[in-house]
């Protein structure tokens, strides 16, 4: 029946192992979806919210101890240390395997196995992958209906001999006979969670969380952490990048992809709506990137998902009216409130709280009266890409779409100027490498105003040596002409003024900036040249119809910094040392020359 024997084989020992009560292989139909669904529902793991207004829109509510994503368990186990660099936690192979194998051992007693055979990307697509997904956890199953492509169609792509990624994944909460989670959401206590990869052996092993990246296996484990070890040997990129399209007034379009740290507006980035008449930017994919050469020179890229796993605080009419649009209809929320009406409510979704709610922890919660948020801070929709009005009618071509620049960014109140572009690709390799955040969350235990360095945005998402990373990416520079590779471009969207103002206005606005980008592409649009790179001019940077940013906010924006870069020059230096002789030359001699331009 099942015609790939390594799979059918992986499931008969994953089974004799774990000793669930069933085994059930997923199709991926819409029938599939809500059976699972309902029986949730019946078991109270899952709220329906008004079919009205939401239809086919369920709520969910975690354990509060299972809300995100646990950097501090989760590993890279390659056979050596050294492969897994300074920035991951790494344990040997052999003993984390030991250790899993026991908390495996009986984990799905009294559930049902889940078999997923699921896509990154267009079936059939050069660049997709498949993998497969084993859990215990019907939440996973719906999910991952929504984040990639599920079933049958997959299975028969595979074909007997196809190779694919293994994730296995159970809550870790095996039931007693006749017990049941009892409305509970199921998860093991924090010190017996792994999010495990095994970069040599492409596997993945996850165990006692139920959340987001910790759970959905395709996502962060496979289509980053696995994939950024298959890429550099393949010879192409899996990147923690946006995808948008942009067209001009005349009608010309370019593709642009970013790479900004979490908590940087990604996803309202990638479903922008421009304030300047006449452009228009659409959304291949809000979170991931996965880019190949084609025999033009040029590098093309899919988004590998086919959902949006979004925060929802925060999100608004203001701050992101197509995400607000595309979670009205079959989305899954995790960890929102539920108000009176069965409608959904977050901080920061642009209106007050109607009356009492529930909050995501299942308590009455009213507005002032001194309880924490209504929904977690983390708090997400989970929702197909196609529900998105902005998505770009190429998001599924299997040939991907072109790439005319990178973007990298991060909230930098100070310093770092509204948009500057690499001099060369190693000058953009650069930037790439020195991406940062300032802190916020006092909850990070770091001095509010540290710059968090998070290069490429792929601190937490690089499965291997981050100095061999940064070496790759100096690489791929060779592997095209410079005018076939994309431009590379750093931006911040977050400066402030002395006295803690914002001085640019962002969401919409700044496509203003995409504009400059978009003209430097094809190397029109005034450049000037600056110590530490091109920049645009005071008014090369479109204006028309902004109010409330005078030319004297412009050159603030646009000025370099010296004193502050020279202090920045300082912290690099302290960043780079952690990657030791791994750190390529090329990016020492980049740091050398920026710092004999400011002098
Ligand atoms: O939970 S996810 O890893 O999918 C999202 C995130 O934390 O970035
Ligand atoms: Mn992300």
């Amino acid at each position: 029946m099942i015609k790939n024997k390594k799979l059918a084989k992986w499931v008969e020992e994953t089974a004799a192992m774990t000793s669930p009560d069933h085994i059930y292989w997923c199709d991926g139909s819409k029938e599939e979806y809500d059976r699972l669904v309902k029986q949730m529902v019946d078991e109270g793991l899952a709220t329906p919210l008004n079919q009205k207004q939401l239809p086919g829109c369920y709520l969910f509510r975690s354990d509060p101890s299972d809300v995100a994503r646990i950097e501090n368990r989760t590993y890279i186990a390659s056979r050596s240390p050294d492969d897994a660099g300074p920035t991951n936690n790494w344990i040997d192979p052999r003993e984390l395997k030991a250790v899993m194998k026991g908390l495996y051992r009986g984990c799905m007693k009294g559930r049902t196995l889940y078999v997923i055979p699921f896509s990154m990307g267009p079936i059939g697509s050069p660049i997709s992958k498949i993998g497969v997904e084993i859990t215990d956890s019907p939440y996973v199953v719906v999910n991952m209906h929504i984040m990639t492509r599920v079933g049958s169609t997959v299975l028969e792509a595979l074909g007997e001999k196809g190779e694919f990624v293994p994730c296995l994944h159970s809550v870790g909460k095996p039931l007693e006979p006749g017990q049941n989670d009892n409305g509970v959401w199921p998860c093991a206590p924090i010190e017996k969670k792994y999010i495990s990869h095994f970069p040599e052996e492409r596997m993945i092993w996850s165990y006692g969380s139920g959340y987001g990246g910790n759970a959905l296996l395709g996502k962060k484990c496979l289509a980053l952490r696995i994939a950024s070890v298959i890429a550099r040997e393949e010879g192409w990129l899996a990147e923690h990048m946006l995808i948008l399209g942009i067209t001009d007034p005349e009608g010309q379009k370019k593709y642009i992809a970013g790479a900004f740290p979490s908590a940087c507006g990604k996803t309202n980035l990638a479903m922008l709506i421009p304030t300047i008449p006449g452009w228009k930017v659409e959304c291949v994919g809000d979170d991931i990137a996965w880019m190949k050469f084609r025999k033009d020179g040029r590098l093309y890229a899919i988004n590998p998902e086919a959902g949006f796993f979004g925060v929802a605080p925060g999100t608004s009419m203001q701050s992101n009216p197509n995400a607000m649009n595309a979670i009205c209809r079959n989305t899954i929320y995790t960890n929102v409130a539920l108000t009176g009406d069965g409608d959904v409510w977050w901080e920061g979704i642009g209106y007050k709280a109607p009356g009492k709610l529930i909050d995501w922890t299942g308590k009455e919660w009213e507005d002032g009266k001194g309880a924490g948020p209504a929904a977690h801070p983390n708090a997400r929709f989970t929702a197909p890409a196609r529900q998105c009005r902005g998505i770009d009618p190429a998001w599924e071509d299997p040939a991907g779409v072109p790439i005319s620049a990178f973007l990298f960014g991060g909230r930098r109140p100070s310093t770092i100027p509204l948009v500057h572009q690499s001099y060369t690709w190693n000058h953009g390799v650069f930037l790439g490498s020195i991406v940062g955040s300032e802190v916020t969350a006092a909850a990070l235990d770091l001095a509010a105003g540290t710059v968090r360095r998070d290069p490429f945005a792929m601190l937490p998402f690089c499965g291997y040596h981050m100095g061999d990373y940064f070496k790759y990416w100096v690489d791929i520079g060779k592997k095209a002409p410079a005018d076939k590779l994309p431009k590379i471009f750093y931006v911040n969207w977050f400066r402030k003024t002395a006295d803690g103002k914002w001085l640019w206005p962002g969401y919409g606005e700044n496509s203003r900036v995409l504009k400059w980008i978009f003209e430097r592409c094809d190397n029109k649009g005034t450049a000037v040249e600056t110590p530490i790179g091109y920049m645009p001019s005071v008014d090369a940077i479109d204006r028309t119809g902004l109010s409330g940013i005078s030319d004297a906010d412009m050159e603030e924006l646009l000025a370099v910094d010296r004193e502050g870069w020279l202090k920045e020059i300082g912290l690099i230096k302290e960043h780079y040392a952690k990657f030791g002789s791994r750190l390529p030359k090329e990016l020492y001699d980049e740091l050398a020359a920026l710092e004999k331009r400011l002098s």
